[in-house]
Parts: C-alpha cells; sequence; structure tokens
C-alpha cells in the first residue's frame, strides 16, 4: 500500500512507464543489442553464486530506473522492513510472515508478540538434527531393532513441494543407506505402490502437516498406521516408527504420537514458506545438519542483500520489476520456468505453488476488487525436455511468455560434454528467443544447408521465419549446492512478496483453496447416503450419483 492507499495504477511512476511502453513495445531486442554492446554489463548482476544475465529483456536504460521508482512509490522499504521485523502483515490472518527468521543467522532477536522468537527456533533446529544424527548412524532403531533405511513424508501442497523438491535437487549429498519417499495424493494408488516394496521394520514414516487436520494426509497417515500395525502388531511399534511436524500437539497426540516425537513449528510460517522450518526434516535426514545448515546459510545471505543492496542491484526486486513489466504494461499471463539442471525438474512444480498461491488474487490487501492484472500463470518443466515438447509455441505462437532459464555451470555428474550440451541449448534458446531469424537469414541458411530442399523454397518460408523478441532472463548457478540452492529459493520467495507489494496483495493467505474443500466433504457426505443427491447443479447432481450407482454396483458385483 502507498502513502495515499492508491491502487498502483495511480502512481506516478506507473505514468510515466506507461508512456515509456509506448516508445519501447515496438523495440527489437536484436536492435537494442546491436547498438550498445555493453547491454550484457548494464542489465546483469551476481550474488552469492548466482548470476542473473537480464539483458534479453525489453527494456532500455530508461526501464529499470522508472520500474525502480515505481517499487518505492508502492512503499516497498517499509514493507520489506515490516515483513523482517515480525509485523502482521498477513492481515486476513491476522498474523506476522516470518519464514526469514527460520534462517535468521545472526545474533538479531526477532519479535513476536514481544518476545524473541530465535531460542525456540534454534532449539527445534537442535531437535531435529540431533534426532536426524540418531537415524542417520542408525543408532535410532525400529521396533525390532533394525536401522532404519526408508522414510515416508506424508504430507501435501506446502507441507510436500518443498522438501520433496530439496530433496531431489540435493541428490549428490543424500546419506546412501536412506531414501525419502513422499506420498501426497489421496489416491490410494500414491501410497499403494510406495508401501508395497517397504519393510515396516525398517521404515519411518513422517506426518507432515503445518494444521494436522489436512483429509489428504491424515487419510494416507492412517492408512501408513494400519500398513504397521499389521504387520508389527504392537501400537507400541508407532512410537519407533511415526514423528509428526506441526503446529497442532494436541491433534499429533490424538494420533497416537507422543509429543517428544512431535517437532514444532509455528503460525507465522507460511505453508509454501515452510521447508525452512521443521517440515524440513526430512531433508536434514537425507543430506545431514551441516548441508542443511548451509541451505539455511544461503537463504539468509539472499535476504541481506534483498534488504541491503539498492533496488537497482538488487536481484529480487529486478526480477519482480521485470515480472510487472511484462504482467501489467505487456499484459502477458504466464511466466516460463526451465531449469536446465535435472535435479531441479521439480522446481517449476514448487513454484508455481510459491507464487500462485501467493499472488493469484483479485481483490487487494483492503478487500477491494483490483483493476488490474495481478499474478502470471507460472509454469515449466525440465528445459531440455520442453525444447522438445512445447518450446515451438515459446518461438513462433501468437502469444508471448517471459522465462526464466535456470542453468547450472558446474555438473555433477561426470559427463562433461553431455553437460556441455545442455548448456548450449539452454544458451541457444535463450538466444533464438531473442534474435530470431529474419527472412533474408532463413533464405541463408536454406542455402548453406546441405538438406535444402530444392523447389517450393517460398511456399515454406514463413513457417521458417522466427520473429524474436521474446524476453528472458538467464540465472547461472555456479553449482548446484544447498548453499546456492538456498539463495535460490529465497530470491523467488522475495520476487514474489515484491509483486505482492506493488499489486497490494496480502500474499500469505490462500482462501481460494478453501471453497474445493468444503464442497468436497459434503460430496464425499453425499456419495454416502443410501439415495442420490440433487442437492446441487444439474451436473454436479448427475456426476455424483453416476458415480455413486457405479461404486454401488461394483460392491454389489462384489459381494
Ligand atoms: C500453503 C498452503 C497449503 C498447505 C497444505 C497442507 O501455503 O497453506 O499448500 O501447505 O494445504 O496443509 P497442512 O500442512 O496444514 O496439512
Amino acid at each position: 500500500m502507498n502513502k495515499k492507499n492508491e491502487p498502483f495504477t495511480q502512481l506516478p511512476a506507473y505514468g510515466k512507464l506507461k508512456d515509456h511502453y509506448v516508445r519501447v513495445k515496438n523495440l527489437h531486442m536484436r536492435r537494442l543489442f546491436s547498438v550498445d554492446p555493453n547491454r550484457f554489463k548494464k542489465f546483469s548482476v551476481k550474488h552469492n553464486g548466482l548470476l542473473l544475465d537480464y539483458s534479453k529483456n525489453r527494456i532500455t536504460t530508461e526501464t529499470i530506473p522508472l520500474l525502480c521508482d515505481l517499487a518505492r512509490e508502492a512503499n516497498l522499504e517499509q514493507w520489506r522492513e515490516r515483513m523482517f521485523r515480525g509485523d502482521k502483515i498477513n492481515n486476513t490472518e491476522n498474523r506476522a510472515v516470518l519464514h526469514t527468521a527460520l534462517r535468521n543467522c545472526s545474533d538479531k532477536p526477532v519479535y513476536v508478540r514481544n518476545k524473541d522468537i530465535m531460542p525456540e527456533i534454534r532449539s527445534v533446529i537442535d531437535k531435529m538434527q540431533y534426532f536426524s544424527e540418531k537415524i542417520r548412524t542408525g543408532e535410532w532403531k525400529g521396533h525390532t531393532g533394525k536401522r532404519i533405511t526408508s522414510i515416508i513424508n506424508i504430507g501435501i501442497g506446502g507441507s510436500d513441494l518443498g522438501p520433496k523438491m530439496v530433496y531431489q535437487a540435493l541428490r549428490p549429498y543424500h546419506h546412501k543407506k536412506l531414501r525419502v519417499y513422499f506420498v501426497s495424493n489421496v489416491d490410494g494408488v500414491h501410497i499403494d505402490e510406495i508401501l508395497e516394496p517397504l519393510n515396516p521394520e525398517t521404515t519411518l514414516v513422517i506426518i507432515s502437516s503445518k494444521t494436522f487436520t489436512t483429509q489428504e494426509t491424515l487419510s494416507n497417515a492412517y492408512v501408513a498406521r494400519e500398513w504397521l500395525l499389521q504387520r508389527l502388531n504392537d501400537e507400541k511399534a508407532i512410537a519407533k516408527h511415526f514423528v509428526a511436524v506441526s503446529t497442532n500437539k494436541k491433534a499429533v497426540q490424538a494420533f497416537g504420537i507422543d509429543s517428544q516425537n512431535m517437532f514444532e513449528f509455528w503460525d507465522w510460517v507460511g505453508g509454501r514458506y515452510s521447508l525452512w522450518s521443521a517440515i524440513g526434516l526430512s531433508i536434514v535426514i537425507a543430506v545431514g545438519s551441516d548441508n542443511f545448515n548451509k541451505l539455511l546459510l544461503g537463504a539468509n545471505e539472499m535476504d541481506e542483500h534483498f534488504q541491503e543492496a539498492p533496488f537497482e542491484q538488487n536481484m529480487p526486486v529486478i526480477m519482480a520489476l521485470l515480472g510487472i513489466w511484462y504482467n501489467n504494461f505487456f499484459k502477458t499471463e504466464s511466466h516460463g520456468i526451465f531449469p536446465y539442471d535435472d535435479y531441479l525438474r521439480s522446481l517449476p512444480m514448487y513454484l508455481e505453488q510459491a507464487d500462485m498461491e501467493s499472488n493469484g488474487k483479485s481483490v487487494d490487501r483492503n478487500g477491494r476488487k483490483v483493476d488490474y492484472p495481478t499474478g502470471p500463470i507460472i509454469w515449466g518443466t525440465s528445459g531440455i525436455n520442453g525444447q522438445h515438447a512445447f518450446y515451438q509455441s515459446l518461438h513462433q505462437g501468437t502469444k508471448m511468455i517471459p522465462a526464466d532459464f535456470i542453468i547450472s555451470l558446474k555438473t555433477h555428474s561426470h559427463y562433461q560434454e553431455q553437460h556441455n550440451i545442455l548448456f548450449s541449448n539452454a544458451l541457444a534458446q535463450t538466444e533464438a528467443l531473442m534474435r530470431g531469424r529474419n527472412i533474408d537469414e532463413t533464405y541463408a541458411d536454406i542455402q548453406a544447408s546441405k538438406h535444402r530442399p530444392v523447389t517450393g523454397i517460398s511456399k515454406r518460408i514463413n513457417h521458417m521465419v522466427f520473429e524474436g523478441n521474446n524476453p528472458t532472463n538467464t540465472l547461472l548457478i555456479d553449482k548446484l549446492s544447498p548453499r546456492t540452492l538456498g539463495s535460490l529459493l529465497a530470491l523467488y520467495e522475495h520476487k514474489i512478496f515484491v509483486q505482492g507489494v506493488i499489486w497490494n496483495l496480502n500474499s500469505f493467505d490462500q482462501w481460494g483453496v478453501e471453497l474445493g474443500k468444503q464442497l468436497a466433504k459434503q460430496i464425499l457426505n453425499d456419495i454416502h447416503q443410501p439415495y442420490g443427491t440433487r442437492s446441487h447443479d444439474a451436473s454436479t447432481n448427475a456426476l455424483v450419483n453416476y458415480y455413486r450407482d457405479t461404486i454401488t454396483e461394483n460392491s454389489a458385483i462384489r459381494a
């Protein structure tokens, strides 16, 4: 919110950006590069093992200062300060937003309700580390005296996507004798497939749920409990094979888990920002305390950069402002995330939640309907696979799709030439998206090609031309490690925060997921009734009844 509580579209900088947009919207980046050989130098920033090259964007030297003015007029500095110091900026839930405190590596206190929360945070981290070491060394034994070799994290949304993505990303740092599985879907085949090959005697189940009321998670947790008890035949086994991560002590106890085996976190940690908390327990078990601390450190270093660097050199601020530039001026609708690092293959899915659950909102923090586009559709997949799938549309479709290309400089694999191929492909894509290929170049390429078609070139030529001028950011990571990953994830978190401030949204609630949950309960109830339902619309009634009839028929056949 700015001082006069106006929408950001009323700010003076917005008006200037509108005029600026008219001047630059038709400029081609190919030309901008040809007239300014220093473009890379001007439009790139480096921090903590990350290099952001944003020169392949549709901007001139005027654009970034104007966008930074917009951020200043939207009071970004004040909002940033308010978040870090623990003000209740999640106004609809009356909560502070302090995932940054979870990775506070300094000795600065952080206050919530006049109490320094750092000692509590450190004590949970210590407890996680102590427990994880016992699992990693084999000191913790299962009910029958065997060491734990498999860990299942049962959780969904924020209690799944973050830990799963980090677990995959840090594969080279895994404990060699431990394997972590993630169950989220309430579709029984998910848990079935995971449990089937496992031995309950050597399996530890982590139930990760902030509220401990989530239907999918609890129902999977009961399936796992049943599976274990059927095989080990002793309620006492629960204590050795089940732990919980939650804010809800009572519900954890009601499930039968001793509070000694519960790892706590707090209402000021949003689900999708919680991998840094005890929700990261599966990560600590897999990669060890030192590596988890490095993950926190990397994030903390990005937090500091975000707080201290001038906007013009501030990585998350720049990425956020470029997003605003396309979303609100060019009116693009989506943003692609293309990691050219197989270990980051789940990053797009993680960011879909982080971004779209935070900023996919049409009412501002004061409850007023907004009249400007807010959060874009975030999507993507691992880059090289995408090239053979949907990149056609990026190059020659009718929609402009700004995108981030994320590439590691050094590989963890033994196959350097494979990495060279991967790297070349990533840069070839950003170059092609920026430059395109005009008609003369297309003719020349065809002439030079060994396999040139002898006849009919003129009929085909338009299909082979690329207009280019498609914007991309290139993010180079020195090497994917706990520390660089921490920085990368915090970078995106802050990007999302900055955009939320400018759009005047509360990025930390998620009311949009409630209605469906509520209706699902009603429909489940209808399915269990002995008669058909008439309480919904005609479509929903018919579909519910069709399903009900099918399962009733099936059970009659089975009986
Ligand atoms: C994230 C959301 C949501 C949440 C899940 C799981 O910000 O709040 O994705 O993480 O619904 O909730 P529980 O952890 O409470 O089971």
